[in-house]
């Protein structure tokens, strides 16, 4: 392992554009459960055509509120780990880094990223079904209805959680961003992902396919490590600050 992680050390040392993608593992150790670890995965007590798609929340909009605001309350207590922390710092040692996460949970930002791409959206966020974005929990104050309704003037549409769910497609600026990252990065740290929802689950390969060096921290294997030219067997918060520390300083 220590010839692993002085690997990956040198190869994120080298980049002069990092990307870094992120799914549900990187928060586990926030306290947040992932989706498909088949003990204790949301979708191993959840159903996600109930929880996690339009025709889910048309059919039983109580049912879908409540789940996001029972997964928001748990991120009160929720604070990044050392593997989010990680990632910021290695905004600090590289010229450029940007992390492309998968996550809703907002860590990556309150570790200290600058640049987050939320490519499913924000927990954090809420927007309506007549298309009014950008609201937040202070404006639906007030309100008994479950789910509130749209308080913008004029309109009295159902809101919802700002995040994406199956059959919906990405924010199409945010993607383009995305893929023009990974087309362009020498070099993708792959973290917690099981790489199996797309287009995500796509960027690696575009990075591959432009010749990036695709570095992955997983402690089971993906769909991705096939793919990947290192694979570091391992939680996020124990590999990444092991990979930080084997860094040189700038
Ligand atoms: C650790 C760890 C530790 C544990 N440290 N690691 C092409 C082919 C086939 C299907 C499709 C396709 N294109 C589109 C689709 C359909 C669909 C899809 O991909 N389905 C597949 C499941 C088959 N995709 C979509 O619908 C997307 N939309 C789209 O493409 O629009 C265009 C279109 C529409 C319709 C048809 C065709 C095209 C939208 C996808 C939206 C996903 N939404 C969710 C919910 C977000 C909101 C919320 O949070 O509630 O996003 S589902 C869920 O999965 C969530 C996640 O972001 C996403 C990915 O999961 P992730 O992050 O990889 O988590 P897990 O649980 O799967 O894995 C965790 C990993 O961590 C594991 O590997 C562990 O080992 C590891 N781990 N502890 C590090 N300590």
């Amino acid at each position: 392992m220590d010839d692993l992680l002085q690997q990956a050390a040198t190869i994120l040392s080298r980049s002069r554009r990092l990307v870094v993608l992120t799914g549900a593992g990187m928060s586990k150790e926030s306290g947040i459960p992932t989706f498909r670890d088949a003990r204790d995965g949301l979708w191993a007590q959840y159903d996600p055509m109930q929880l996690a798609t339009m025709r889910g929340f048309q059919s039983n909009p109580e049912l879908v509120w409540r789940w996001y605001q029972y997964r928001f309350g748990l991120l009160t207590s929720c604070t990044p780990n050392p593997g989010h922390h990680a990632i910021a710092e290695l905004e600090r040692r590289l010229p450029h880094v940007v992390v492309i996460t998968q996550n809703v949970d907002g860590l990556h930002a309150a570790a200290g990223s600058s640049t987050v791409l939320e490519i499913h959206g924000s927990i954090r966020r809420y927007k309506c079904l007549a298309g009014h974005r950008n609201l937040a929990m202070d404006d639906l104050a007030g309100q008994d209805a479950i789910p509130p309704r749209c308080p913008r003037p004029g309109c009295t549409a159902l809101v919802r959680p700002d995040v994406v769910w199956f059959g919906e497609t990405l924010d199409v600026d945010l993607l383009h961003w995305a893929v023009a990252e990974s087309e362009t990065c020498d070099a993708m740290l792959i973290v917690g992902t099981s790489g199996v929802v797309q287009p995500a689950a796509s960027l690696p390969y575009s990075a591959w396919n432009h010749r990036a060096r695709l570095v992955e921290v997983n402690p089971e294997p993906s769909e991705l490590t096939p793919l990947a030219h290192l694979y570091l067997q391992g939680r996020a918060g124990e590999i990444l600050p092991q990979i930080l520390s084997r860094m040189a300083l700038p």
